[in-house]
């Protein structure tokens, strides 16, 4: 029951003639000792500890509420500028698409289709008149396209001059019932204007093309000598949209301009084509 270290004590205290109760006080010290759970546990320690505790904690509170013992420096906080609220402006990302392009609906002309041309929606944008090339003298002898129509559609013999100067022609515009020996009063119509045309197949064409449909002297009367006030009526209408004021002209007006088209191989609109079909159909 005793441990090495009691045994010690007890011979010590034999030899010098200890009483016995000397010897209960050395094993009772000697078990404390060996105890060291109970040791930490001491009311004593945790005393001086908690006064401990105290004593700082009125030191701290006594140096905290003495207004001398504390220099609160005064912050000068910086003036905040707020920076106005700009907002950007939205700035739309440049559109990179081409615009879209829609397939002209294409409608084969039917069999007894009086018209005989595919029906197309016009072509939208691109026309600009500087793409059909001007009055050029194609075979060179010295007349140019507009020179050769009036020398061609001139009810009288005309006198050719120096420069392809015309003189001692007659011109009937059929348009609109009007004659003239002055040629300068008369415009040169393209029956199918190039803008029509362009909306009708020839913004597919190449520039030579589009020089030649300009300067066509092979379709008799698709370059038509007539009254610029009449010229400058149509514009570049089609027949749905405007016909000669002479109605004895008309018939014939719609055929030619089936033909030109047929020969160019250029489309109607729908709304033309109708026109061109009941025309005929009174003709
Ligand atoms: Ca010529
Ligand atoms: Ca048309």
């Amino acid at each position: 029951m005793f441990g090495p270290a009691v045994a010690f004590s007890l011979l010590i205290c034999m030899s010098c003639g200890s009483s016995p109760a000397e010897v209960v006080a050395i094993e009772v010290d000697n078990s404390i000792s060996v105890s060291p759970s109970k040791s930490t546990m001491s009311p004593t320690t945790t005393s001086t500890t908690t006064t401990t505790s105290t004593t700082t904690i009125a030191a701290l509170t006594t140096a905290v509420t003495s207004p001398t013992s504390i220099a609160i420096p005064v912050e000068t906080q910086p003036t905040i500028t707020q920076a106005p609220n700009t907002i950007s402006p939205l700035t739309e990302a440049p559109t990179t698409q081409p615009p879209a392009t829609l397939a002209p609906i294409t409608q084969p002309p039917a069999p007894s289709d009086p018209v005989g041309l595919r029906i197309e929606s016009e072509h939208v944008g691109g026309y600009n008149r500087d793409l059909f090339a001007d009055w050029y003298d194609a075979d060179r002898n010295g007349c140019n396209t507009r020179k050769e129509v009036l020398i061609a559609e001139s009810l009288d013999p005309v006198q050719i001059g120096s420069s392809c100067s015309i003189t001692g022609g007659r011109w009937f515009s059929m348009y609109d019932n009007i004659e003239t020996t002055d040629s300068s009063s008369f415009d040169i119509d393209h029956m199918v204007p190039l803008s029509e045309a362009w909306d009708s197949g020839a913004w597919n064409w190449n520039a030579d093309q589009r020089k030649h449909y300009a300067n066509d002297l092979d379709q008799p009367f698709f370059l038509i000598a007539v009254t610029a006030s009449s010229n400058r009526s149509k514009s570049d209408r089609d027949p749905a949209e405007w016909m000669p004021p002479n109605s004895a002209y008309h018939c014939e007006y719609v055929r030619i301009w089936i033909e030109i088209k047929r020969a160019w191989d250029l489309s109607v609109d729908q709304a033309e084509h109708d026109y061109l079909a009941q025309k005929l159909a009174s003709c």
